[in-house]
């Protein structure tokens, strides 16, 4: 537990007895005639673009999230966790229905699940645990945004709150390639009370405090940062050494010059600007650190929400399950972003705590976040849902040793997949190319194996595991998207050629 900066940052917040785990919890019982029901609460906080930068998982040595990190200490953290997609909508639909990408058709900003054949009538898990007798509220961004028309809401959670947007000063601070405003970085705004994270948390709590006695809640809370743009009050950013101090992620020069010229295909003429950008305008340290800040700020007020469960007595009956939509490159393999097939795409925290769960075990066996509706079922002793293609990781969370059998997978765009063991990344494009990785060997990804013919083996047996079934894009697919028409591959519509390589 890294309690430094302490004085400095939690002065006036309400979180410092969190850096005490449990001892609310210990001291708080409800009364005994509040419990009307027989089932666990669930607890269930989504995070936006948030890697593996996070202090349980050594993403990054200067990570400070000691609210992860103490959830992480009463529960179990899955250290090879990752996302059936690295990109908000198809990730989240994947959670949120229990299907692959590959099995929906999803695989961009849209459609949303209610929109396609496929999933229209698929309950999802809020809508389960409704069905089971819970009350069920959302706050945040837990589906994507705008992906429920609004007359669905209702049909999702009982209570579907705010979902507020970042706040955006007039003038960007960081003028990258993009004009999008939300490609952005920097101290803003100077009152944490306006960022959509304490917004969100805040009426979380409300809901916490106001909850019914005769149901079970199942309450989601969904986190927007460290997604664009990296905005943090000035306290959070004197959190972290200035910016000559700041650590930059892992990386190699020339890097990819051992990999298939397809994976650039996913990053196709984005808005996140090139580390060529980023070092050309001397940007690179103040991004990590800007990126560093706004995780710690929403860390924050994961806190909050834990120290109002913990006061509400509830928290001995309530499964927590925490986990991000996909990661962010912040410089490796020569890009920022996500909707690659690489680690940092790919790997997020994945931390279940609370009722049914071990404390301070740690499991590095792959999991998938498909798995987190199968786990949270059995968790609550519900009845298990056939549909569903992810496996309960309850096994895990009595005994962090346990074997799993299965790899986690991700995809990114229709046919082009990682598979990834606890020795492994096996990526296959949808041109055919392929790229394997020995991560114990090489966790920073660097050296491409698969053309060694000493791993042929290795690579016959996780192609196995490549998804047999590809949906072709669901119609109204659109954003990041990249298909195959002729012989011609098209990013969002416009063809792209070998030789247009952006650096
Ligand atoms: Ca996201
Ligand atoms: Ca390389």
């Amino acid at each position: 537990m890294k309690t430094t900066y302490l004085p400095t940052v939690m002065a006036g917040l309400t979180i410092t007895a969190s850096l005490f785990p449990g001892s609310l919890a210990m001291a708080v019982q409800p009364p005994e005639s509040a419990m009307k029901h027989n089932k666990p609460n669930v607890l269930f906080i989504v995070i936006d673009d948030l890697n593996d930068w996070v202090g349980c998982l050594g993403g990054h040595p200067q990570a400070q999230t000691p609210n992860m990190d103490r959830l992480a200490a009463r529960g179990v953290v899955f250290t090879n966790a990752h996302v059936q997609a690295p990109l908000s909508n198809p990730s989240r639909s994947s959670v949120l229905t229990g299907f692959r990408p590959s099995s929906t058709g999803i695989y961009g900003l849209a459609p949303g699940i209610r929109e396609i054949d496929a999933t229209k009538n698929s309950v999802s898990l809020p809508q389960y645990f409704r069905r089971q007798g819970y009350f069920t509220a959302g706050f945040g961004k837990v589906f994507h945004d705008g992906s429920i028309p609004k007359e669905l809401q209702k049909d999702e959670f009982d209570v579907w709150g705010p979902a507020p947007g970042m706040p955006i000063p007039e003038k960007k601070f960081i003028e990258t390639p993009s004009p999008i405003k939300a490609m952005d970085w920097g101290v803003f705004p100077n009152d944490d009370r306006d960022q959509a994270d304490w917004i969100t948390a805040e009426n979380a709590i409300a809901q916490l405090k106001s909850r019914p006695t005769d149901k079970p809640l199942f309450l989601a809370a969904g986190f927007r940062l460290p997604h664009v743009p990296c905005f943090a009050s000035q306290k959070w950013f004197d959190v972290f050494p200035p910016e000559n101090e700041i650590k930059l992620p892992g990386y190699l020069a020339n890097d990819r010059d051992d990999v298939p010229f397809f994976s650039w295909y996913l990053h196709w003429d984005l808005p996140e600007p090139r580390l060529s950008w980023l070092k050309e305008a001397n940007q690179w340290h103040n991004l990590v650190r800007s990126y560093l800040a706004s995780t710690t700020f929403m860390d924050s007020q994961i806190g909050r929400l834990l120290d109002a469960l913990d006061e509400s007595g509830e928290a001995s009956n309530t499964v927590i399950v925490l986990w991000s939509d996909n990661g962010w490159h912040v410089g490796e393999k020569d890009i920022t972003g996500k909707n690659s097939l690489w680690k940092p795409s790919t790997r997020v925290p994945l931390i279940f705590a609370g009722s049914g769960v071990s404390s301070g075990d740690r499991c590095s066996q792959p999991a998938e976040l498909l798995d987190i509706y199968p786990t949270l079922l059995e968790l609550c002793g519900l009845p298990p849902n056939p549909e569903l293609e992810g496996h309960s990781l309850k096994p895990q969370l009595s005994n962090a040793g346990a074997k799993r059998q299965w790899p986690a997978i991700t995809t990114a765009n229709r046919n082009s997949h990682a598979v990834v063991t606890d020795k492994w990344r096996f990526i296959q494009y949808a041109d055919g190319s392929q790229e394997l990785y020995d991560e114990q060997n090489d966790p920073n990804e660097w050296t491409n194996l698969a053309s060694n013919p000493k791993y042929k083996k290795v690579i016959t047996g996780l192609k196995k595991w490549l998804p047999k079934k590809n949906l072709p894009l669901a119609p109204g697919s659109a954003h990041r998207i990249l298909e195959q028409k002729d012989n011609t591959w098209y990013w969002e519509g416009n063809p792209i050629k070998n030789e247009e390589l952006p650096d």
